[in-house]
């Protein structure tokens, strides 16, 4: 009988995907808390078949040449994949695997939650609640814009982005308009979206919700320039990558009112120094990259990056094979 294909794991999984890996395979993982070093993984990558990863895990070519030829498969746990060389892998003829779809509505979700809590201000509110700074009756205290009425602007049309328009439509914006890179006019027509150029989306949003990848194009497209585009009174939120923003210049168009306010699900570096200006302004909503963290949608995302490992190690076709 042949030897198992080994497959590293950098990070502790759920039982029922490590099964599912257990089954077929020798797998070896880190134990430690939080990302494993990139030492810790240089060292044992070597001689792998398989590698299950996530997006804190960058896979270049000093990883792949450490693997050596044995290395089949790597699969991340994420549906973005800017953490791969994915031209350098694919080169070397190693297939890969990501988690569509499945994230997709609890990522939709959050948005449109990190999007209320933003505008409607309501951890500053918490807070003042809390501190004695709600005091005698102030109808126009703690105020912020609402969404009936407004115009949405989505960057990055594609799964997310679309969802995201969808839960935002029952709140009664006068119109949604969106910023892709390809035409998606049968899904905007179904929605009710209006394509429109990165500019036209900028001037005329009062809240901008970003979806996109990040790619070489996306790549801090969100800069001074950007924001000087904006409206004084909008709110941008951000639930894709951290790289799309130039976070100094959103630090700034933050601090001088360049824009209303935003709310960052994803940012750079993560996680955020403690010391970082952004912690400092109340007009900035920070969560610790929680967009697709469902209880089930989590579960789902490692059962599904483990059942891509096995079915590419017993050459059998993998259920989301990342193709580029
Ligand atoms: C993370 C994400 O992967 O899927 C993505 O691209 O950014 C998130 O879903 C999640 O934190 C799991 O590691």
């Amino acid at each position: 009988k042949m030897a198992k294909p080994a497959v590293y794991v950098t990070r502790e999984i759920n039982k029922e995907a490590l099964d599912i890996l257990n089954q077929s395979c020798t797998v070896s993982s880190w134990a430690g808390s939080g990302p494993v070093p990139r030492a810790e993984l240089l060292k044992n990558i070597e001689n792998k078949s398989g590698l299950f990863c996530l997006l804190s895990d960058k896979i270049d070519s000093e990883i792949l040449n450490k693997a050596g030829p044995n290395l089949k498969v790597i699969a991340t746990m994420s549906v973005g994949y800017d953490h791969l060389d994915v031209q350098e892998i694919k080169k070397r003829g190693i297939k890969m695997a990501y988690t569509p779809d499945i994230l997709t509505d609890a990522t939709a979700e959050l948005a449109v939650a990190l999007l209320l809590a933003t505008s409607r201000r309501l951890l500053e509110s918490n807070e003042e609640a809390r501190t004695g700074g709600w005091q005698a009756w102030s109808p126009f205290w703690m105020c912020g814009p609402g969404l009936k009425g407004s115009t949405v602007g989505i960057v990055g049309f594609g799964r997310i982005g679309q969802e995201i328009a969808k839960r935002l439509k029952p709140f009664g914006p006068k119109k949604i308009i969106y910023y892709n890179r390809s035409e998606k006019r049968q899904e905007a027509q179904e929605i009710g979206a209006t394509k429109v150029s990165f500019e036209e989306l900028l001037a005329e949003s009062d809240f901008i919700s970003v979806s996109c990848s990040l790619t070489p194009e996306t790549k801090e497209m969100f800069n001074e320039a950007a924001f000087k585009k904006m409206k004084k009174t909008a709110i941008f939120v951000n639930t894709s990558r951290g790289g799309v923003v130039d976070q100094d210049d959103l630090v700034r168009a933050l601090e001088s009112k360049t824009i209303w306010a935003a709310g960052l699900d994803v940012m750079t570096p993560e996680p955020l120094p403690l010391d970082h200006p952004l912690f400092k302004l109340k007009n900035c909503v920070i969560l610790p990259h929680i967009g697709s963290a469902c209880i089930e949608t989590r579960n789902e995302m490692a059962v599904l990056t483990a059942k891509n490992i096995v079915q590419a190690l017993e050459d059998e076709p993998m259920i989301t094979e990342l193709v580029v």
